[in-house]
């Protein structure tokens, strides 16, 4: 192995004893802080100025870039990238393979199990003895981590999901070495539930068949990166997010944010600025702040005072009614209007701020009541007073190393959501809280955002180390984004209320109550209070699925969260026929549902070797997380399809491959054609249906899995499918006696002498593939490999002789490339 020794011998790994105290020594350094200094405030006059910058504005040193990394015992030592993580640094070194290959995942299960330490010496290039405090910032550390600088301990870290801000204003010299020392994510979480002794949380591990890490829940760190029924177990370690040395006189500006609101009596819209501040000075300090919105002639002046120490300024700036405001809108609805605005901070002590940024009018309501006709109460959304059906999918990870996900990554993934015509995601919470670019690009195609807590699956702890760890979380992650109207709910946890009604880990009866006041101590009393505190201008729910006002009503638990009448519910079944809409729950509101697939041999083909390539290899069962996963796939394709008999086991491999996503396709597109179908009607007290997120868009990794999107963002034939079945205008042929008939896809005479054909061709940057059928073509799927981009349209039914498909490259590519790639596979190609 190839190794370098850094230039200084501090990468020495820490020395740590093998039994820990069940709590770190140190105290935790602070991303929570208080609201102490809520101040009155004095409209002034609406005079104008442009922001200046004065000089004596905060100094930032960047730490991003190459640090040093050694595990344990110090036998290996590379440089790594910040943000990044050990495995990635490992990779790129060329000291490991690409972790998803074939069983590696398992492989480098020692990477996780060592702890890591980071380090790099940094100069300062001011003075720093001309600052009143200095700060050493991290947007975020995953997860255990131990922070010294020039030797000295400054603090830990053991929540990837907080932002963490050390003073080192007294240690700070001109030549600095900084260490993050980590601990096993693994270890620490075993080590957490071992002191955990008045009663077990439960589960403890996850199921064999997923081959990953135990006791998740008790660490606060991406939940699946622990394994999970569609991901491997990568349990990572690093410094995730920017890291940076902020140096400041009098004052600090530590968050910035916009909420709207409007007034329906008034018709008034208004804006709510907050501003959380540090400030030094022993004295307050006074000052003006000019709001300025040129398009909407709105600039309104405040004067304002800071406290010493941490709090925060709320501005309401009252936009001019002779404007007319154009409100922001999802994807299909309208246009997603946003005013640039400038918020210039003039203090009478230090420097000027000016905060440039887009205000966006929106309002959301989660519109819970009673129902004529039906028992229980209504679940759907009004977004600026229009009652809007919710279409889309649910959102996990797009990686198991977050540094490797770019705002590419993203876009790609989102755009692909928006023209499938789907105005909505649910961001799912056993993954992360996602970048500030996602919810950008949210923002700007229009993407509704139902975003849980990171939560799911599982019991947690309430012990009060915890429970401040959440806090400090909450807070954080709420005021980092809440501005963004793309985010129209938040929702304490994924399917936690009902584990414990359902009693998912047979928890005896007689204990149920201490789990049942854990949930409400953690959701309600904690996540719910911090929630409503910091932000007023969206709803809350305590779960997903939940009965909603029901739920809180029984004490934030029903007994039957599923129930069709109230909130929303989760439903999978994988034995009964899925082309039979009568297994279907008449629900308020889908916000789970799905079918599993493989993703395309091209991209299966990427990770694996030729042994692999037949679906009862190893490899095939190695990366089936979900038990019986690949035989339920089977059993549904049986139910309408042939399976694939060809002798040839790679063409064997292929044909099941397309079969399963056929049948996904189908699925899906007739659950969703149901609940689409479900929401106008009430039929023996149930349906009003107002939303439909099928599980899951995108996948963390190349593997059989409930997406849409494979690992790269090739679309699945359900992607192409799920453009037509969330269509604004739907042509759905159902007949309501009880017989569902789907246009041209059940029993179709194919004639077995057809004969496909295609020619490509090139129109600017799009390419012309034309298709000419002797014969009825059902399910017809193009495929050009690794070639990136998309067709127009996927998985058909070809009835016409000739079909015009377009191909978006996402890359560079040309005819003879596509040409030489493509491969057409309809029904009858499958032997
Ligand atoms: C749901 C999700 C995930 C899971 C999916 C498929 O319940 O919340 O936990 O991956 O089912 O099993």
């Amino acid at each position: 192995m190839a190794v370098r020794r850094p230039r200084r011998g501090a990468a020495a790994p820490p020395s740590r004893s093998s039994r820990r105290p069940c709590r770190l020594p140190g105290g935790r350094a602070g991303a929570a802080m208080g609201r102490a200094a809520l101040l009155p405030l004095l409209l002034v006059a609406a005079a104008g100025r442009a922001g200046v910058s004065a000089a004596g504005g905060p100094e930032v040193r960047s730490l991003r870039g190459s640090w040093w990394l050694a595990n344990g015992n110090g036998s290996v030592v590379l440089r790594g990238e910040v943000p990044g993580c050990v495995h990635t640094a490992l990779h790129r070194r060329g000291l490991i393979q690409d972790p998803y290959y074939r069983f590696n995942d398992v492989t480098y299960r020692w990477i996780s199990l060592d702890n890591w330490t980071y380090s790099r010496t940094f100069k300062t290039r001011f003075d720093d003895r001309k600052w009143q405090k200095v700060n050493l910032v991290f947007e975020g550390v995953d997860t255990v981590a131990q922070i010294l600088i020039n030797n000295i301990t400054l603090g830990r870290t053991d929540n990837m999901f907080n932002r963490y801000s050390f003073d080192i204003t007294s240690v700070i010299k001109e030549v600095n070495f900084v260490e993050v020392r980590f601990l096993s994510a693994v270890s620490y979480a075993a080590e957490q539930s071992r002191c955990h002794k008045a009663y077990s949380i439960p589960p403890a591990c996850p199921p064999p068949v997923q081959k990953g890490e135990c006791h998740a829940n008790f660490i606060r760190k991406e939940q699946c990166s622990f394994s999970w029924d569609w991901g491997p177990s990568f349990p990572t370690q690093g410094i995730w997010k920017d890291v940076r040395i902020e140096a400041y006189n009098h004052y600090h500006l530590i968050y910035f944010s916009l909420t709207s609101f409007f007034e329906k009596s008034a018709q008034q819209w208004s804006l709510e600025i907050e501003s959380i501040f540090d400030v030094v000075s022993s004295k307050p300090i006074a000052g003006l702040v000019t709001v300025n919105i040129p398009k909407l002639q709105t600039q309104q002046t405040f004067s304002v005072k800071l406290q010493p120490g941490e709090g925060s300024i709320v501005l309401l700036v009252n936009i001019n009614k002779s404007s007319t405001v154009e409100a922001w809108w999802p994807n299909g609805h309208g246009k997603q209007t946003g005013y640039n605005m400038t918020t210039t901070f003039i203090m009478e002590a230090g420097y000027q701020i000016e905060k440039s940024s887009k205000a966006y009018f929106r309002t959301v309501e989660l519109v819970q009541e009673p129902i004529p006709g039906s028992p229980g109460l209504s679940f759907y959304f009004r977004i600026n007073g229009r009652p809007i059906f919710i279409k889309g999918s649910n959102w996990i990870p797009a990686d198991s190393f977050q540094d490797r996900v770019t705002y590419d990554t993203l876009w790609l993934l989102l755009k692909s959501a928006a023209d499938a015509n789907m105005n909505a995601l649910r961001v799912w919470g056993g993954g992360v809280y996602e970048q500030d670019e996602f919810y950008d690009i949210c923002d700007e195609i229009g993407i509704m955002i139902w975003q849980d807590f990171m939560f799911a699956c599982a019991l947690y702890p309430t012990d009060q180390y915890y429970l401040e760890s959440v806090r400090a979380e909450v807070s954080h992650q709420v005021r980092r984004l809440k501005s963004h109207p793309s985010i129209i709910l938040w929702s304490g946890n994924n399917e936690n209320e009902a584990a414990i009604a359902s009693n998912w880990f047979s928890i005896p009866y007689a204990d149920r109550e201490v789990y049942i006041k854990d949930y409400v101590m953690l959701y309600v009393k904690n996540i719910r209070e911090i929630v409503l505190t910091e932000d007023k201008s969206r709803p809350f729910i305590a779960s997903s699925p939940t009965n909603g006002l029901e739920s809180v009503k029984e004490g934030w638990l029903s007994q039957n969260p599923y129930d069709t009448h109230y909130g929303d519910t989760h439903f999978y079944d994988y034995s009964n026929d899925c082309w039979n809409w009568t297994v279907y729950p008449k629900t308020r509101f889908a916000s789970e549902y799905g079918f599993q697939s493989w993703p395309s041999f091209s991209t299966i083909e990427k990770v694996s070797s030729t042994e692999d390539w037949s679906y009862t290899s190893n490899f095939s069962l190695h990366r089936q997380h979900h038990e019986n996963g690949n035989d339920q796939m089977l059993q549904q394709i049986g139910h309408h399809f042939k399976l694939p008999q060809s002798t040839d086991p790679i063409k064997k491999f292929k044909d099941t491959i397309y079969l399963t996503q056929v049948m996904q396709a189908q699925c899906i597109k007739t659950e969703t054609e149901f609940y689409r179908f479900s929401q106008s009607e009430i039929i023996r007290g149930e349906g009003h249906t107002m939303g439909a997120l099928y599980w899951q868009l995108n996948d963390i990794w190349q593997a059989p899995s409930w997406a849409s999107l494979e690992y790269g963002g090739k679309w699945k034939l359900l992607h192409y499918f799920a453009q037509n079945f969330f269509a604004p205008l739907l042509p759905v042929a159902y007949e309501d006696k009880g017989v569902l008939y789907i246009y041209g896809v059940s029993d179709l005479h194919v004639d077995h002498k057809l004969t496909l054909r295609a020619s490509v061709s090139q129109q600017d940057d799009i390419y012309i593939f034309v298709l000419q059928t002797t014969a009825i073509a059902p399910f017809v799927s193009l495929d050009v490999g690794s070639i990136k981009g998309r067709f127009s349209d996927n998985g058909f039914l070809m009835t016409e002789q000739k079909k015009v498909v377009v191909f978006y490259p996402w890359e560079p590519t040309g005819v003879e490339e596509l040409e030489k790639s493509l491969t057409l596979t309809s029904l009858v190609d499958v032997v």
